[in-house]
């Protein structure tokens, strides 16, 4: 209705002949190029009257979009962004593109928070992302076409340039390591930029092949290292049976994808060897003339139990091997076993300090080794044994026996007690050939023998005191005679 007031028609009507302006919005037109015709509609008599026809465009809203991200891994394009057609609030589509040629379709329908502020009046909810197979190895031109809703044309709206990575496999090789004898250790990863999948790694020990095996073992943060190959590609390779001394090992990891050269390190390694290693966990005096020694032998250049020989003061005194069972040996020494401890009891020991030594002997690599703790012997109350106290005669007694004073080679004297009356002090100092066995660090001469003549018959107590030397107290052994 041509009924709106517009002051400036007064000019040609008069003043009160000015609601006769008119305004109109169409709608649903096409995109493009229109011509608007207005008609004055007739009232009464006569006809409607063309007003005047113009040419008018409509705007079409041609698409518009980003790339946010794009990478591509053994020919998977990963993408991700948004499209909007100007002309609609609904979602459109994207083609994925590599140097022309179309991978895929992705529908531009997700949400991305911050859109319908940079795009006011579309809504959020127009973000793609996906991924598109089928891109080529190398550097490639990827463009992003959306869809013109009102058209179903295909419009670029984005484009970027995208490598991927192609050619010899990335090998790596984390140990190469023999830590027992016979023992090989190979570790570390492979993958072919050409596939996510797995890559063989052959295995050349001094020159000749040894084995193979696939790199699909999972190695964390490889993933990080490589994006989008996935952690699965580490490798592990455990042999025994390698012969003693230095070797090579060459690691080769098979070409995956156009044609390229294997990936190949070689890594050199040796068996171990050296000197032997002794421990001595413990060494203290184990009673009169004797000490306990304790601990651990091993030779690294075999898994056998070493020989032992055990010293005092510089001077042999008892041989063995270290071949009993120590939990926890093998692993500290993995590969080793745990039949590598000795304990040994060491007789003969004199009084006071004495330097112990545990020499283990070397096998391969190496030389004897030793390893010596200082350790104090007994100390303390004489020992006192009587052999005898018997009534040979009428009127006899006879004491018989050995006492020796931890704290002192030197022989004792011993008080001898009839019935409580006043001692007889004796020397203790009698060659006796199973002391000199039992008790070498003393010598010998600590035996005593007496009779005593003119007891009264009958039933006698008879008490003697071994004399102490050095730290401790006297020693008594009391026994009862019935003299005839
Ligand atoms: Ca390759
Ligand atoms: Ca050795
Ligand atoms: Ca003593």
């Amino acid at each position: 209705m041509a009924n709106a007031v517009r002051p400036d028609l007064a000019a040609r009507l008069g003043a009160n002949n000015t609601a006769h302006g008119y305004t109109a919005t169409l709608s649903g037109l096409s995109t493009g190029k229109h011509t608007v015709c207005v008609f004055g509609i007739n009232t009464g008599p006569g006809s409607n009257t063309l007003l005047e026809c113009r040419d008018v465009t409509v705007s079409g809203g041609v698409p518009t979009g980003v790339i946010d991200a794009a990478s591509a891994v053994a020919g998977k394009l990963t993408i991700r962004g948004w499209a909007i057609d100007r002309d609609s609030q609904s979602a459109t589509q994207v083609q994925v593109r590599a140097d022309g040629k179309t991978l895929g379709t992705l529908n531009a329908n997700t949400a991305k928070s911050g859109l319908n502020a940079a795009m006011p009046g579309y809504g959020d909810n127009h973000g793609y992302s996906g991924t598109v197979q089928g891109f080529p190895a190398g550097t490639h031109t990827v463009t992003v076409h959306a869809k013109d809703l009102s058209n179903g044309k295909w419009t670029q709206i984005a484009s970027r340039s995208v490598s991927q990575a192609t050619g010899y496999p990335w090998l790596a090789v984390d140990e190469v390591a023999s830590k027992a004898p016979g023992k090989l250790l190979a570790r570390g990863w492979a993958i072919d930029p050409d596939t996510t999948g797995t890559v063989r790694v052959h295995f050349y020990l001094d020159g000749k092949a040894l084995t193979s095996i696939a790199a699909d073992q999972t190695k964390t943060g490889l993933n990080t290292a490589k994006p989008g190959y996935g952690d699965k590609h580490a490798y592990r390779l455990e042999r025994s049976g390698i012969s003693a001394g230095k070797h090579s090992l060459c690691i080769i990891a098979i070409n995956q994808g156009p044609k390229n050269l294997n990936a190949s390190i070689c890594k050199p390694f040796s068996t171990p060897t050296g000197p032997p290693k002794v421990t001595v966990d413990q060494a203290a005096s184990a009673g009169l003339g004797a000490i306990t020694v304790s601990g651990t032998a091993y030779d690294p250049d075999t898994t056998a139990a070493v020989s032992l020989t055990y010293t005092v003061d510089g001077k042999q005194v008892a041989t063995g091997t270290a071949n009993q069972t120590k939990s926890g040996f093998d692993s500290a020494h993995p590969g080793y076993g745990n039949a590598h401890g000795y304990t040994q009891k060491l007789t003969g020991i004199g009084p006071g300090k004495h330097t112990v030594c545990v020499v283990a002997k070397n096998v391969g690599g190496g030389s004897n080794a030793s390893t010596c703790k200082s350790v104090a012997a007994a100390t303390g109350n004489p020992t006192l044994l009587l052999d005898e106290v018997s009534s040979p005669a009428p009127g006899q007694i006879r004491v018989r026996g050995w006492a020796i004073d931890p704290d002192t080679a030197a022989s004792l004297r011993v008080h001898v007690y009839f019935d409580g009356a006043a001692g007889v002090s004796i020397a203790a100092d009698q060659a006796k050939p199973s002391l000199a066995t039992v008790y070498g660090g003393f010598g010998g001469n600590h035996a005593f023998s007496s009779t005593f003549t003119g007891k009264k018959a009958g039933a006698t107590s008879v008490c003697v005191f071994a004399i102490n030397q050095g730290a401790g107290v006297n020693t008594e052994v009391c026994k009862s005679v019935t003299v005839q």
